[in-house]
């Protein structure tokens, strides 16, 4: 007989059924306590879920490995489960519950005999705030306790307020056979349920993130009149001490948590710019009663992509994570570190690459490309609080207001480097035209342009045109709303090199920002916007090669009319479930370009 450390009732009964169906030998409650995660350690170095990292170079830190098939979210998987189609719209893959629950259940049946079944009661947000939301996750594997453990508040302090509201998300999550056959990432809005099983890689699995935080948190948003949204944030503190608040929506993989993080480049540094990190990859957004946007990130840790990141990169991400982060696909050291493409130092002569094979640099596979150390989705999990530059108002139960909200994509061609929409509604309409290359976060052909409004595809819970028409309504409620831009980072010459550097010298572009919502800075008005004067955008420090900020910034107009046939395909299938007020939006682009020489 288990001892259930709540008196709550449905979530004592809701534990026995999932039990019931999946059959573990054991079940254990997690406290969120030391001892039990030491414990936890122990048990999945010796079951071989984690490789115990070197402890003199990377204390508290683990390698994982998934299977080969499982290693990004796979989207055609993921189901959203409405009883009306109608409600899961026409970019969503949709099941009915009644389905998806029988699919599953079959799934699910006894596929954790010989296991344990580990309780995970975690909090979204600050324990208590207004803003945050319960989750109670079943599962079997280890690793998932371990990363919940980074990524989410969990704990004793959880359960009593979970008894307080009475209201929680059921999460279940099974490895099962980790098939990809028999892999199904569902979620049942209308329940407050989400369902995954056979899949072991975080973002299928870790069922506080891209599950609850977005896809069932953005349903409850709609009906509580909030946002939940695909965006980092960060504080950006100018030379006199004020800090403005931003929150940017990039799609997976296009630069959110390298920009929540920045350092400064020198020329700016002497300024005396400080960035502040707030969040990296969800932000939760409420209008409050001075009737401006206040954000906060329910999360506690970075689920962060490995590939790429060094001193150069991301100097704060460097020192975050050299203890207390459990690492997944990169490459296993000789010397019990570990390494990625793109990583600090030389590259290793030899190691164990992500499929936990020998490897060497230089080998090719059978279709001559280089055969990779760490998988290009790698990832590390590790806490906020180890990073330098972590806001001392993460725990503020009423989050971070904020100035300006930044929609971008990795776009080789045609959206400028940045520029400023005309108001909300024309801001809700750039966010909904978003495109973007493919990466590899998610399965799928990489490099083909797909519309990613607000960086949200993947994770919209419900009808796009419904969500579109909360913006719109959200807009409404707010006397103070943060100005709206978009960015591109990625824009590129002929021969495919980006233009611009990246990284650190994109602060320059958020002074700019900023500067535009302190009313401090002009611009040039253009069909798509407010773009740089570019003499606005400081370069002190950073030399282009000359001609490359008119090309960064110009908005060529014969480029826009491919771009207004995709939007309008885009917007048609929504049929009349998209706002109006967008064709609009569109309908004045359009003459906007065509009158603009
Ligand atoms: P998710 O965790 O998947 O949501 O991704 P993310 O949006 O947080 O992306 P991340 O910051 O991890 O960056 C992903 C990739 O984009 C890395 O390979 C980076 O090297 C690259 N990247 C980030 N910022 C820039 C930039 O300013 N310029 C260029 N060219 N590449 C960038
Ligand atoms: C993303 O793909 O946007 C991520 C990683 O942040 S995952 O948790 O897998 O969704
Ligand atoms: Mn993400």
């Amino acid at each position: 007989m288990t001892r259930f450390p709540t008196h709550d009732k449905k979530l004592k009964e809701w534990v026995n059924k999932m039990a019931a169906l999946c059959q573990p030998d054991d079940i254990v409650w997690v406290d969120g306590s030391q001892e039990q995660k030491l414990i936890l350690q122990k048990e999945a170095i010796s079951s071989g879920e984690l490789i115990q990292l070197n402890q003199e170079k990377l204390p508290n830190c683990f390698l994982h490995r998934t299977a080969i098939d499982d290693v990004a979210r796979t989207e055609h998987l993921t189901f959203i489960c409405t009883r009306r189609r109608r409600d899961a719209g026409p970019t969503n893959n949709w099941m009915s519950p009644r389905t998806a629950y029988r699919k599953a259940r079959a799934i699910f049946k006894g596929a954790m005999v010989g296991r344990t079944m580990y309780v995970i009661p975690f909090s979204m947000g600050p324990v208590g705030s207004p803003f945050s939301k319960i989750g109670v996750e079943l599962t079997d594997s280890r690793y998932v306790v371990l990363n919940m453990m980074i990524m989410t508040r969990v704990g004793e302090a959880v359960l009593r307020q979970l008894e307080k509201e009475d209201k929680f998300t059921h999460c279940l999550h099974s490895k099962a056979q980790l098939d990809i056959n028999k892999r199904l990432i569902l979620h049942f809005p209308e329940d407050n349920t989400i369902w995954s099983v056979g899949s072991g890689y975080g973002g299928n699995v870790l069922l506080g993130k891209k599950c609850l935080s977005l896809r069932i948190a953005i349903y409850i948003a709609r009906k509580e009149q909030w946002l939940a949204e695909h965006m980092l944030i960060m504080g950006i503190e100018s030379p006199n001490g004020r800090i403005d608040y931003i929150a940017a929506a990039f799609p997976s993989a296009c630069g959110k948590t390298n920009l929540a993080m920045l350092v400064p480049p020198d020329g700016l540094k002497k300024k005396g710019y400080r960035i502040w990190t707030v969040g990296d990859d969800i932000a939760w957004m409420r209008v409050d009663t001075d009737g401006s946007l206040w954000a906060i990130n329910p999360e506690t840790g970075f689920f962060g992509v490995a590939p790429g990141t060094n001193s150069q990169t991301n100097p704060n991400m460097v020192e975050t994570i050299k203890k207390d982060t459990i690492y997944t696909n990169v490459l296993f050291k000789p010397d019990g570190t570990v390494w990625w493409e793109g990583a600090d130092g030389e590259v290793p002569s030899e190691g164990i690459d992500w499929q936990g094979r020998p490897w060497k640099p230089g080998r090719l596979d059978a279709h001559g490309r280089p055969i990779l150390g760490a998988h290009p989705n790698s990832r590390f999990t590790t806490p906020i609080a180890n990073c330098p530059s972590a806001s001392f108002r993460l725990e503020q139960h009423h989050g971070v207001p904020i100035s300006a909200i930044v929609f971008g994509g990795r776009r080789q061609h045609l959206l400028p480097l940045v520029y400023e929409t005309f108001n909300w509604q024309h801001g809700v309409f750039a966010g909904a035209t978003m495109a973007s290359e493919r990466t590899a976060a998610q399965v799928g052909k990489l490099g083909e342009v797909r519309r990613d409004p607000m960086a949200m595809l993947p994770f919209c819970g419900y009808n796009m045109g419904d969500y579109f028409r909360h913006w719109l309504n959200i807009g409404r409620h707010m006397q103070k709303p943060p100005r709206i831009f978009h960015v591109n980072w990625f824009r590129s010459d002929e021969k495919g090199n980006f233009l611009w550097p990246g990284f650190k010298e994109n602060l320059r572009v958020l002074e700019w920002i900023i500067d535009r919502c302190n009313n401090k800075v002009d611009a040039v008005k253009t069909p798509i916007g407010y773009v740089p004067r570019p003499q606005d955008i400081d370069m002190t420090g950073l030399e282009l090669p000359k001609g490359t900020m008119d090309k960064l910034l110009e908005v060529r107009e014969e480029e826009w009319a491919g771009e207004l046939k995709e939007i309008k395909k885009f917007f048609k299938q929504f049929k009349k479930d998209l706002p109006a007020e967008l064709w609009e939006e569109y309908e004045n682009l359009a003459s906007r370009l065509k009158s603009y020489e």
